[in-house]
């Protein structure tokens, strides 16, 4: 079987990580070889490019295109370094966050303009599309609410507005409806037992047609 690129996609404190990690232990414990990688900073390079990015800077904000740029920068080296090489190797790659991220933060988010946004995805992924993107649906103040029981406090993009990261979640369902053979929904909001059974029979389904492959 080819490598297999799967991405799991929200808004801040909607699970991620979470349903991430344990997807890759159940991944493992069937017997699959799993990457878990993230962005920005899945690379040495790119763990510099995610502290630029989600610092504060009050006194020196980044300007919405470079924050674009920077994104981009972070995924043309995670392509080539980290995703291209496991995937050859036959590796299921589990990512946090990817191209969908940018179009739903800087494209909805900032309203930078969605071709510049399209145009970088494609020359940063050299057109590499996930096999699967796991959107996990939440509603923008329940995401907050975890994160700040999680008493972490907040970085640089999780501190804009909340009509911000409604329009983020507005650019997610967008993308669902635009690309459903690609991304999967899950309510987000369910425990997080109801939302790791719902990912285990999806990719369930989808391991009968991609060992075929
Ligand atoms: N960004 C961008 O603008 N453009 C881009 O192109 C890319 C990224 C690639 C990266 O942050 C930031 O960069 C992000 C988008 C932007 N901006 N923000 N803000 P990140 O992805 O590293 O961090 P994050 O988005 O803020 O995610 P997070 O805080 O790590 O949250 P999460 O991964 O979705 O959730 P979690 O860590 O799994 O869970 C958070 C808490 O909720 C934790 O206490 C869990 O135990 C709890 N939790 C999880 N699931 C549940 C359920 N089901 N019920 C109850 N509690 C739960």
């Amino acid at each position: 079987m080819k490598g297999k690129l799967i991405v799991f996609e929200g808004v801040e404190g909607c699970g991620k990580t979470t349903q991430m990690l344990q997807t890759s232990e159940w991944l493992q414990n069937l017997g699959f070889s799993v990457i878990v990688t993230r962005e920005p900073g899945g690379t040495e390079l790119g763990l510099q490019l995610r502290r630029l990015l989600l610092e504060k800077s009050d006194d020196k904000p980044i300007v919405s295109k470079t924050e674009l740029l920077l994104y981009s920068a972070d995924r043309s080296q995670h392509v080539e370094q980290e995703l291209l090489p496991n995937l050859a190797s036959g590796k299921f790659i589990l990512c946090d966050r990817y191209t969908d991220s940018t179009v739903a933060y800087q494209g909805y988010g900032r309203a930078l303009d969605m071709n510049l946004i399209h145009q970088l995805n494609e020359i940063a992924t050299g057109g590499l599309n996930s096999d699967l993107t796991i959107w996990l649906d939440v509603e923008v103040e329940v995401g907050f609410s975890r994160k700040k029981r999680d008493g972490l406090g907040l970085d640089r993009i999780e501190q804009e507005k909340i009509e911000f990261h409604r329009r983020v979640r507005q650019g997610y369902a967008e993308l669902y409806a635009s690309h459903p053979e690609r991304i999967v929904k899950i309510d987000g909001s369910l425990s997080k037992e109801a939302v790791q059974a719902e990912i285990q029979q999806i990719l369930t389904d989808k391991l009968k047609n991609w060992v075929n492959s």
